[in-house]
């Protein structure tokens, strides 16, 4: 099952790993915009995560789950609490119910964005979440630790960069991560033995980095594409000012938003 199927991920991991599921339960609060291709496989449940009852349903069934749904910005908290936080103890709890072993939940580079550009860091490091999105990422992550621990359900909690068609600025030439390179490495998350819990950062094989990915060695995942093809355009933009956020930290322009009040 694929949450968060409408949006912007979702619609390009519906394509890219629906080699690897005879049947793809597609999910969302709203509707996705492409036609649901019913002849390959795929089904539709359109779900509110916030709705515990629902989720449950939803999860019966399932072999795994890629979560992708929620919250994807920075947002007050009530919103994050509803979608993000409820939303991914209601996965988990369906996954407890209906013997569901295997979760990839796209947590975000934001759990961590309070690192500074000029530290480069593993996944064993204490959190900085830079807002209540962020939070949200970090206690999903551990909501999936005490899943394992507790009731053996196995997790990779992906760290995502920035997955979009182009890196758009400096920053993102250090957390910039293909379609493909993510497809892959939710490949390597879902069929890798043995993974517990465990923590990868999600980028592509770019030539600057500030994460170090040994602890999920196991897991195998080989990145193929680079940020360096968008350097020429990315360098062209004006330097941000050495006092800027975005120049500072790992999370950039996340950690200078809000208070919502
Ligand atoms: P998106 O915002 O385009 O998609 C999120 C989807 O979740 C939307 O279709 C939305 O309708 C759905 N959703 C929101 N609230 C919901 C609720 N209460 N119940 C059910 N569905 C709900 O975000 P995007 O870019 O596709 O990201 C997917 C996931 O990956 C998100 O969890 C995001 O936090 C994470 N991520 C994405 C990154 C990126 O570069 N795109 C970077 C780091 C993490
Ligand atoms: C995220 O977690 C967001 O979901 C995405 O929209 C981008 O802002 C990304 O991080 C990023 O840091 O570039």
């Amino acid at each position: 099952m694929l949450t968060g199927a409408a949006g912007g991920l979702g619609t390009v991991l519906r394509q890219t790993l629906k080699p690897f599921a005879d049947i793809l339960r597609l999910s969302d609060i709203i509707a996705p915009a492409e036609k649901l291709q019913s002849e390959t496989g795929e089904e539709l449940i359109l779900c509110n995560l916030a709705d515990k009852a629902s989720v449950a349903q939803l999860v019966a069934g399932c072999d795994a789950i890629v979560h992708l749904g929620g919250v994807s910005v920075e947002r007050p908290f009530e919103e994050i609490l509803e979608a993000n936080i409820k939303g991914v103890f209601h996965i988990y709890e369906g996954a407890r119910l209906h013997g569901v072993k295997r979760v990839v939940f796209a947590s975000s580079n934001h759990a961590i964005g309070f690192y500074r550009q000029d530290e480069i860091i593993d996944a064993g490091v204490p959190r900085r979440p830079d807002g209540y999105y962020g939070l949200s990422k970090a206690y999903g992550e551990e909501m999936a630790s005490f899943y394992f621990d507790r009731y053996g359900i196995e997790t990779v909690s992906i760290r995502i960069g920035s997955c979009f068609p182009v890196a758009k600025d400096r920053r993102m030439m250090h957390t910039w991560i293909s379609a493909r390179d993510l497809t892959e490495l939710i490949r390597c998350a879902l069929v890798t033995e043995g993974v517990g819990h465990t923590i990868v950062y999600g980028m592509s094989d770019n030539k600057q980095v500030w994460w170090d990915n040994h602890l999920a060695a196991r897991l195998n995942f080989v990145a193929q594409d680079s940020s360096e093809i968008f350097r020429e355009q990315v360098e062209r933009q004006p330097m941000p000012a050495a006092d800027d956020p975005v120049a500072i930290y790992q999370g950039g322009a996340f950690t200078a938003q809000g208070p919502f009040e």
